[in-house]
């Protein structure tokens, strides 16, 4: 197995923090058994939970006026999957990678899954990119893709998302998240009904092309790139589109397509009823998609949407098997620093809304009372579930604090040597 970090590093590190972290464990127990919760079958979930990490994350962001890149960023996909592998040595909860094309440029497939197999780490959902034009690409898509009027775009964009499919079973994946970019900027440039039904019948020949055991994910967004109308701008079209297309197609939430205090955990339980929650694309925001750390701003939000997720698992919901994925935009921390954090908060939702007593829950609600309804969730949302999840990090041999570990090898002045910066390096995820 290839490793990016000594592991007995990682390891005396721990024995160093182990102790006390044992003393805060068995007191979490000792108070989660009073309530009748037993910590381990907490513990154990932690370990199963895992969340992707995006390739376009490991580069430092940026924004349309500039971007800040750190000394050692990777260059390209092999090393990109290098930073993956550092991210998930040390937090344990990030064992797949979400490819992106043609941004991640592989000449040879078999070489990039073997050395990804070597790490210990699989590829999921492969992104397409239909929303800039490629050097010397035969026709533009400045007025969309999916649902440009030209003929000749929408061909491209479908032929894209057909060779990303391809990419993707080379490389061992199950799903093609589509995004598209397309709208318009002016009241009464675009026709409405027009541009979706375009859409529509560029996304059937894509659809056709699924593999069987396939799923396809589309991502709405509110506005950008375009500023005043897009053609899958909420969950309203995403829906509408995924119903259209088939089974096999999904909606995908992504936390910062929506209009500031929009019900998401609300979305997220709509989608579940119907069989068309797809997967997630995790973040946080403040006013669209900042593309924040998930969890830095709205933590709570982030749980009621692991309450609805964790309460379709209790259910046994039928079709219930969303992909989750982090999507942040890194503009002014380590990429690498900023990926632990994100999944490791992803992960403490979870756990805290695994905490929720549903049965409780339900009764409160069948009673209408609705204090004690939201004290049952404000009551796991409370624990501090820190111990569990460091817990669960210490037996899967990954770091207990994977920050200090980090810092504590100085990676990115490693890397600036391994990776003498070529000036002609393509752009690295803006969006
Ligand atoms: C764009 O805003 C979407 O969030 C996409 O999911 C993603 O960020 C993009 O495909 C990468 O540029
Ligand atoms: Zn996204
Ligand atoms: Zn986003
Ligand atoms: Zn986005």
């Amino acid at each position: 197995m290839l490793r990016r970090i000594e592991s007995s590093l990682i390891k005396d590190k721990n024995e160093e923090l182990y102790t006390d972290l044992k003393s805060d464990y068995d007191a979490l127990a000792e108070k989660l058994g009073r309530d009748g919760i037993d910590i381990e079958k907490f513990t154990e979930a932690a370990e199963k939970f895992q969340i992707a990490v995006p390739s376009w994350g490991t580069g430092t962001g940026g924004t349309r006026f500039a971007r800040f890149p750190l000394k050692g960023e990777p260059r390209n996909i092999f090393e990109k999957l290098e930073d993956c592998s550092v991210i998930n040595e040390l937090s344990g909860c990030t064992d797949s990678v979400s490819p992106h094309f043609p941004w991640d440029k592989v000449d040879d497939f078999s070489e990039l899954k073997q050395t990804s197999d070597e790490y210990g780490i699989k590829w999921v959902s492969v992104n397409s990119n239909t929303f800039q034009d490629q050097p010397g690409q035969e026709t533009s898509y400045k007025y969309g893709s999916m649902s440009n009027t030209q003929q000749s775009s929408r061909d491209l964009a479908i032929q894209h998302n057909l060779d990303c499919i391809e990419y993707g079973q080379q490389l061992g994946a199950n799903s093609l998240t589509v995004w598209v970019g397309d709208g318009s900027n002016h009241p009464g440039q675009q026709h409405f009904q027009k541009a979706f039904e375009r859409y529509l019948s560029s996304m059937e020949k894509v659809y056709a092309g699924l593999p069987s055991d396939w799923e396809m994910h589309i991502e709405h967004k509110m506005f950008e790139p375009a500023f005043y109308s897009t053609v899958i701008q909420d969950w309203g079209s995403n829906i509408l589109a995924a119903m259209h297309l088939g089974p096999k197609c999904k909606s995908l939430v992504d936390l910062g397509h929506h209009a500031p205090n929009t019900n998401i955990e609300m979305i997220v339980s709509r989608l579940i009823q119907f069989k068309k929650l797809g997967g997630f694309h995790f973040n946080d925001s403040k006013y669209g998609d900042d593309d924040l750390d998930s969890g830095s701003l709205h933590p709570y939000q982030q749980f009621l949407i692991f309450n609805e997720l964790v309460d379709a698992e209790y259910r046994q919901q039928a079709e219930f098997d969303p992909s989750y994925m982090l999507d942040q935009s890194h503009n002014v921390t380590d990429p690498i620093e900023s990926l632990i954090v994100s999944a490791i908060e992803v992960q403490r939702s979870y756990i805290k809304a695994l905490l929720v007593d549903r049965e409780s829950l339900y009764g409160y609600q069948e009673s209408n009372d609705a204090m004690m309804a939201s004290l049952e969730l404000k009551k796991a949302f409370n624990v501090d579930v820190t111990p569990i999840l460091a817990m669960a990090r210490y037996r899967q041999s990954a770091a207990i604090n994977p920050i200090g570990v980090y810092r504590s090898i100085d990676y990115r002045t490693r890397m600036d040597k391994d990776r003498p910066r070529d000036p002609n390096a393509s752009g690295s995820g803006i969006v």
